[in-house]
C-alpha cells in the first residue's frame, strides 16, 4: 500500500492508531506509512506528566493538565483495553482506581509490546495542515523542535489526535488583577500542598472541581468553598467544604457572591473546563465543537463530514477513554485501508444530525453512559477489535456513580469487575484519603 498516514499526537489515542495499524500489520496485511507526530518527548499524551507549567522548554504551550497524586476518577474496568488486560500487564489483578503513574505504565506496556517507537516523531510539533482539491494530498508543516527546523510533507490521509482537555477555558470575574493571591486555571495546578492550611476557592462543578478539590482536601487543606454557574454538585462533603452560587467579584482577598454571602480565600482555582483548540488546522479543516458526546462535524464520531479523508480521534467529551479511542482507531484504520466504505456527504451530515438528537433525548448521566457504551459496541461490532462486554462497562459506570453519591471521598476503595478477565478487583491496602504516596511502588504492594 503506497498510502502515507500522518497521526498527530502519540497520546492514548495516537498510540491506539499505532496499535491498530499494527495489528493490522502482524496478521499480514499491507499497511500504509504511518508517521505519528508527537510534540512532547515521550508518549502518553495527558498521562505524561510534567511539573512544567506555561511554555515547555522549547516555548511550547505545555500540553499536560494532569497533576501529581490524580487517581483515576472513574473505574479502570470502564476504560481497560480489550486486547491488552491489566492483569497481563501487571501479572496479578490490581485495585480499581489506580494512580496516574500505573495507568501511564499500562499504555505504555501496550504500545512498547507493538514495537512501533520508530513509527514516533517525538519532540516535532504540527504546525500546519492543509488539503489541495487537485491533488487530493494534505501538506503537513510539522517543525522539528530539537533542531529548531520547519519542513513539509504529503500525506493521503491525516488523522487528528492532538486531545482537547488541554487549552484552558479562561473566564474573567471583577477584580482578578487586585487578588491577593494566586489565581490559577485547572490546567496549572500540579501539587495539592501548595495550598495546604489554606482556604481555597473553586470556580465550576465538573470533574476537575470535584477532584481537585478533593485532593486539596486530602492534603490539608483549610477549606474549600466550590461556586456553581448552574447547579450545585450536591455530594455529602466534609465540614470544611461548602457549595455556593456563582462568583461576583473579588475585593482584595474576599469573594463575594451572587446571594449575598462572601468568604475570605488565599487562591482561586478556575476549574472552568477545556476548549477544542486546533490553530494548526487550516480554516476548512479545523473542528470546532462543544465538549460534548455527540460532536460537530464527525460521520460516527470520527469522519471529517465536508473530508472523508481526515479523521479526528476522542473528541468527545468522555465516560468511556481508552477502549473508545481503540474503537475509533480500529473504525479509521478500516476506513483508510478499504475495509469500511463510507457514505456520501448527505448521509455522513444526517449521522451526525441523529446522533446530535439521540443525546440530547438522554435524561440524566446514566442515558449518557449507556449512549457512549453503544457507541462504543457500534464501531466495535464493524472492526476485528476484540469484542467485549460494553453492558458490563456501564454496569461499573452505574455503581461508580452510586459509590460517588454515598460518600465521595471513600468511592475510590471500591473494586469492580474486568469484563475482559472477569476478575473483581482487589481492595486497595489503604483507603484513598490516607494514601498520600501515590507512586507506582507503593500501589502495587500487596
Ligand atoms: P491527550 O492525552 O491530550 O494527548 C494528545 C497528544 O497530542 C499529546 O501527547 C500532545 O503533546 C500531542 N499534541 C498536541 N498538539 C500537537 C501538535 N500540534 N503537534 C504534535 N503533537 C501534538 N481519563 C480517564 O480515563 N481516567 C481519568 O482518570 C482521567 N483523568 C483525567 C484528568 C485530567 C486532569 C484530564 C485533563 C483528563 C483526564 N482524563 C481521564 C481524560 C483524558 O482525556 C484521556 O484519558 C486521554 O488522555 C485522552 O487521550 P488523547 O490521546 O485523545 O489526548
Ligand atoms: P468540564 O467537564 O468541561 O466542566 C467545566 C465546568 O466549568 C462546568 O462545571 C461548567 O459549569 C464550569 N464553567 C465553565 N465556564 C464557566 C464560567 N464562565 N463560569 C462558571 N463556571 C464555568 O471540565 P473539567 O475540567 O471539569 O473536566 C474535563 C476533563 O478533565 C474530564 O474529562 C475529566 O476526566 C478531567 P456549567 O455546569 O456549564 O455551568
Amino acid at each position: 500500500m503506497n498510502k502515507r498516514v500522518a497521526i498527530i499526537g502519540a497520546g492514548p489515542s495516537g498510540t491506539a492508531q499505532l496499535r491498530a495499524f499494527q495489528s493490522a500489520k502482524a496478521k499480514g496485511a499491507d499497511i500504509p506509512e504511518v508517521v505519528c507526530f508527537e510534540k512532547q518527548d515521550n508518549w502518553g499524551g495527558l498521562w505524561n506528566y510534567t511539573w512544567r507549567t506555561g511554555l515547555d522548554a522549547h516555548g511550547e504551550p505545555v500540553h499536560c493538565s494532569m497533576y501529581r497524586y490524580l487517581w483515576s476518577n472513574g473505574p479502570k474496568e470502564g476504560l481497560e483495553f480489550a486486547d491488552y488486560t491489566f492483569e497481563e500487564h501487571f501479572g496479578k489483578p490490581i485495585a480499581s482506581y489506580p494512580p496516574r503513574a500505573v495507568l501511564f505504565d499500562y499504555i505504555e506496556g501496550r504500545i512498547k509490546k507493538a514495537d512501533v517507537r520508530d513509527w514516533i516523531r517525538f519532540q516535532t510539533a504540527v504546525r500546519h495542515v492543509t488539503f489541495d482539491e487537485a491533488t487530493q494530498k494534505f501538506t503537513v508543516t510539522a517543525q522539528d523542535l530539537l533542531n529548531d527546523r520547519e519542513y513539509t510533507e504529503e500525506f493521503d490521509n491525516v488523522i487528528v489526535a492532538s486531545g482537547h482537555f488541554s487549552t484552558p477555558n479562561v473566564p474573567h470575574f471583577d477584580g482578578f488583577s487586585s487578588f491577593n493571591g494566586r489565581v490559577l486555571h485547572a490546567h496549572d495546578f500540579r501539587d495539592a500542598l501548595e495550598f495546604k492550611d489554606k482556604d481555597i476557592l473553586i470556580i465550576g462543578t465538573s470533574y476537575s472541581a470535584e477532584d481537585i478539590g478533593s485532593q486539596c482536601w486530602k492534603y490539608g487543606c483549610k477549606s474549600v468553598t466550590v461556586s456553581h454557574r448552574t447547579a450545585p454538585m450536591g455530594y455529602k462533603w466534609p465540614d470544611n467544604w461548602q457549595e455556593v452560587p456563582l462568583l461576583e467579584r473579588v475585593d482584595k482577598n474576599t469573594a463575594y457572591f451572587k446571594d449575598g454571602t462572601s468568604k475570605d480565600v488565599d487562591a482561586i482555582i478556575l476549574c472552568t473546563g477545556y476548549i477544542h483548540h486546533f490553530p494548526f488546522m487550516a480554516e476548512e479543516l479545523k473542528l470546532r465543537t462543544a465538549n460534548r458526546l455527540a460532536t460537530a462535524d464527525l460521520y460516527k464520531g470520527v469522519v471529517w463530514v465536508d473530508n472523508p479523508a481526515l479523521f479526528y480521534l476522542g473528541m468527545q467529551d468522555q465516560w468511556f477513554t481508552f477502549n473508545m479511542f481503540d474503537a475509533q482507531a480500529w473504525y479509521v484504520r478500516d476506513i483508510i485501508m478499504g475495509r469500511i466504505e463510507v457514505p456520501d456527504r448527505e448521509a455522513r451530515a444526517k449521522d451526525v444530525v441523529d446522533r446530535v438528537a439521540a443525546e440530547d433525548a438522554g435524561e440524566d448521566d446514566y442515558a449518557a453512559i449507556r449512549y457512549q457504551g453503544d457507541y462504543v459496541a457500534e464501531l466495535i461490532a464493524d472492526t476485528d477489535y476484540p469484542s467485549f462486554d460494553v453492558e458490563g462497562a456501564c454496569q461499573a459506570f452505574f455503581q461508580w456513580k452510586k459509590h460517588k453519591k454515598a460518600n465521595i471521598m471513600t468511592f475510590r476503595d471500591n473494586g469492580y469487575k474486568s469484563v475482559m478477565t472477569g476478575t473483581v478487583a482487589p481492595a486497595h491496602h489503604t483507603p484513598w484519603k490516607d494514601a498520600l504516596d501515590d507512586s507506582l511502588e507503593s500501589y502495587l504492594q500487596t
